[in-house]
């Protein structure tokens, strides 16, 4: 094998910059990565190793009359096959009580008595090799007695105000009104949910190793359920491969995995194949909004009216409120209106659970409200630029406190959107819009603008200097791709005064990290990163205060840098961190190095915002949209990496563009999934992102140390309302006024031929 030279991406230290945040440093994990050096969970393979395979349920509804396990029990290298009736009463997993007075499913590990959903887990084989696992699953042979559906009764229900909507909506001149329809989707990372459980019975320690976003919640939720002393477990996510929300929350299989681990007394793996995840992890969106927005002639809004209806799937999740109350929370979006009235509900349904999925009830405010307001802008003939500018929030009103009790914390809307129509020459592209109409092309301009709260409360951070001289930094915040080390480590350097390159990020595991959140909410940079800013600035001053004892000089006196440390105006030579670090090894110096601990608590939340314009171009013949501009500036305050936000602006975009044309989750009226692999469901592919030019603005979040706002759900929330509000604005002409999501070929072919065949009977 050849060997490859190891890349240095180290500017040379004498090249360094004066602040590391703000450089588009390339990412330190991408040479193990690209190199396939990664190590994701299926890469551990723990000796003795056994190997799950789940029998799903392949009926939506039904008893269960019989598990007989015999025959599989019996196949070859088999060594369980388990039922619900070898878990006991296992209690339930814990649900986010973001709504009050939720009504909850019961969570089972394996289903009981009846099955609720398609794909749900019934009974699990446990066998020597995955092979014979496999081929055991056929043995097991389940008794189904069909049924109707539970109506269950389980959800909730929430209603939020502001002034008086009724009387707004009398005074109205123009009353907009639109629903749209949510397809369900799949969150869709690369990797599918896996995890390996080994306990080890002589010293009674539990290592789990997760494909998670949320290491600590799942510690949390797998001690409190296998009723395992926290200190005894350790719960470690490694590489992971992508999670967009659909791993934030503990599942049956992962809490059934690490049960049998404890119960065999064997190591376990399980890896979800791409149809587990189809069937069984959490889907995004499906929800039905509904809007009504009242205008004055002038064009200011008067009041919102907003029912939101949210599926809930057969089981809750950690986060099965968060899509519909962060909805709530969100509308009427970055506008002002006088006064609003939104209901949310959410219901249980016989499918699979819906969870948190990149936006997680962003992007449907967004759609709900950008549809308005060009429904709006149609019925009062005005130019829908003009109609947003009249009526967003400037940002003198800023910070803003809305219906919800929300602080939307900064930013600059009318800015975004001048931006947005200055760099896309708005009114050029109208012109040449309606060229193209005239040559009998159909054609389309959108707009879309949003807001989006990124997660608030704390997170944690731990820095020491190890006895090799690097410096360690322990972060609560996870990664999963998104470059997390690379950027984390900038704002190490900064904070304490070195380079990255001094620095070593560790994340994901329990024992190695203080209780923390993860990478969940587009909160891991404001939140987790301000935590990393904050522990840097103190262990700079311990070191500073240690290190000028150590020289007899003032601590203000301590120079500190890449190479270590030393005494300002003398020519003595300093210590180099791998001295400093031996100097706490043998007492010199103190001996806890520098040991810093802190649970960072952000002082609300960070709003980022942007608008985003889309140009389409319709086949008249097939109905294919393709987009053939996208233009969007995008504020998430001050920017770590430039290079890293792109990349995430850039992902956001792609699956916002699936979100819009193509990606839907479909089951038939018996509750069966029709779309249960990638030949069905349509996800992005590289021919289908547009080229996009993307800008900038920077407004600093008073919310947290760092000032910055997340960007990693911007993409779905913004791009597919704009693409939305270009189609519609593509078919008016032809009398087409509501395509349902996903806006495929298909669907707006049917709705340009209906729209023909009406006119042609009316002509007649
Ligand atoms: S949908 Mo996100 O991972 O909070």
């Amino acid at each position: 094998m050849m060997a490859m030279p190891q890349q240095r991406h180290a500017t040379s230290l004498d090249g360094d910059p004066e602040r590391w945040i703000g450089q588009s440093r390339l990412r330190c994990e991408d040479d193990r990565l690209v190199r396939g050096n990664g190590c994701f969970v299926d890469d551990i393979k723990p000796e003795t190793c056994a190997y799950v395979i789940f029998v799903r349920s392949p009926v939506a509804s039904a008893e269960i009359k019989s598990v007989d396990k015999a025959a599989a029990r019996a196949a070859r290298g088999v060594l369980a096959v388990l039922s619900a009736e070898d878990f006991g009463d296992i209690s339930g997993a814990a649900v986010n009580p973001v709504v009050e007075g939720m009504q909850l499913v019961e969570f089972t590990v394996l289903a009981r008595d009846r099955v609720s959903a398609v794909g749900q887990p019934v009974a699990m084989v446990i066998a020597e090799t995955l092979a014979q696992a496999i081929d055991a699953v056929d043995l097991v042979a389940i008794d189904y007695h069909a049924c109707e559906p539970d109506p269950g009764g389980a959800g909730f229900a929430h209603r939020s105000t502001l002034g008086d909507c009724d009387s707004a909506f009398s005074k109205a001149v123009v009353i907009a009104s639109v629903c749209v329809q949510h397809a369900r989707l799949a969150p869709m990372s690369l990797e599918p949910r896996a995890v390996v459980a080994d306990y080890d019975r002589a010293q009674g320690n539990f290592t789990i190793w997760l494909s998670t976003q949320t290491p600590w919640r799942a510690h949390a939720e797998l001690s409190r359920i296998l009723g395992l002393a926290p200190a005894r477990v350790r719960v470690v996510a490694p590489d992971v491969g992508g999670s967009f929300g659909g791993k934030a929350s503990i599942y049956p299989e992962e809490v059934a995995v690490a049960w049998a681990s404890i119960a065999l007394g064997r190591p376990l793996k399980w890896c979800a194949t791409r149809s587990d995840e189809f069937l069984a992890a959490t889907h995004g969106r499906g929800g039905t909004l509904r809007g009504k927005l009242a205008l004055a002639d002038n064009g200011k809004f008067l009041g919102l009216k907003a029912e939101l209806d949210f599926p809930l799937g057969n089981w809750m999740p950690f986060s099965a409120a968060i899509p519909g109350s962060n909805a709530a929370r969100i509308l009427p979006g970055p506008y002002q209106v006088g006064s609003v009235e939104i209901n949310v509900t959410g219901r249980i349904t016989p499918h699979a659970p819906i969870g948190i999925y990149r936006g997680a009830g962003r992007p449907e405010a967004a759609m709900l409200m950008e549809r308005l307001v060009d429904e709006a802008a149609r019925l009062l003939g005005m130019d829908p630029l003009k109609l947003r500018s009249i009526n967003l929030i400037p940002p003198e009103l800023l910070p803003y406190a809305t219906h919800a009790g929300e602080i939307i914390d900064s930013g600059d809307f009318p800015k975004a959107l001048r931006e947005v129509a200055e760099l896309s020459d708005y009114p050029a592209l109208c012109t040449l819009r309606d060229a193209a109409r005239l040559k009998g092309e159909i054609s389309g301009v959108g707009l879309g603008v949003y807001i989006e709260p990124c997660g608030r409360g704390s997170e944690s951070a731990a820095i020491r200097l190890r006895h090799d001289g690097i410096i360690v930094v322990a972060t609560g915040s996870t990664a999963q791709g998104q470059g997390r080390e690379t950027a984390f480590a900038q704002i190490a350097a900064d904070a304490i005064g070195v380079s990255p390159n001094n620095i070593q990020i560790i994340h994901g595991d329990t024992d190695l990290t203080l209780p923390g959140v993860g990478a969940l909410a587009s909160r891991s940079t404001a939140i987790g990163g301000s935590a990393v800013l904050m522990a840097g600035g103190q262990f700079k001053a311990k070191v500073a205060q240690e290190l000028g004892a150590y020289f007899n000089c003032h601590p203000d006196e301590v120079v500190i840098d890449h190479f270590g440390c030393r005494q300002r105006s003398t020519l003595s030579a300093g210590l180099l961190w791998a001295d400093i670090a031996a100097a706490c090894d043998d007492g010199r110096l103190c001996g806890d190095n520098f040991n810093v601990k802190i649970d960072y608590q952000a002082d609300g939340e960070a709003w980022s915002s942007g608008a985003c314009l889309a140009a389409v171009a319709i086949d008249r013949d097939t109905g294919n949209v393709q987009v053939k501009k996208l233009t969007w500036v995008d504020d998430a305050g001050s920017v770590i990496n430039p290079m890293l936000v792109k990349g995430q602006l850039l992902g956001g975009m792609a699956q916002g563009i699936g979100e819009a044309l193509m990606e839907s989750l479909v089951y038939d009226n018996e509750g069966q999934l029709i779309t249960g692999s990638l030949l069905d469901y349509a996800v992005p592919k590289a021919q289908d992102v547009p080229p996009i030019h993307i800008h900038k603005i920077e407004t600093i979040s008073p919310s947290n140390a760092l000032g910055v706002k997340g960007v990693g759900e911007a993409g779905c929330i913004g791009i597919p309302a704009a693409v939305a509000n270009a189609v519609h604005d593509a078919l008016r002409p032809l009398g087409v006024h509501h395509v349902d999501l996903p806006m495929t070929g298909a669907r707006i072919w049917e709705a340009i031929q209906r729209a023909t065949k009406i006119d042609q009977e009316g002509q007649q």
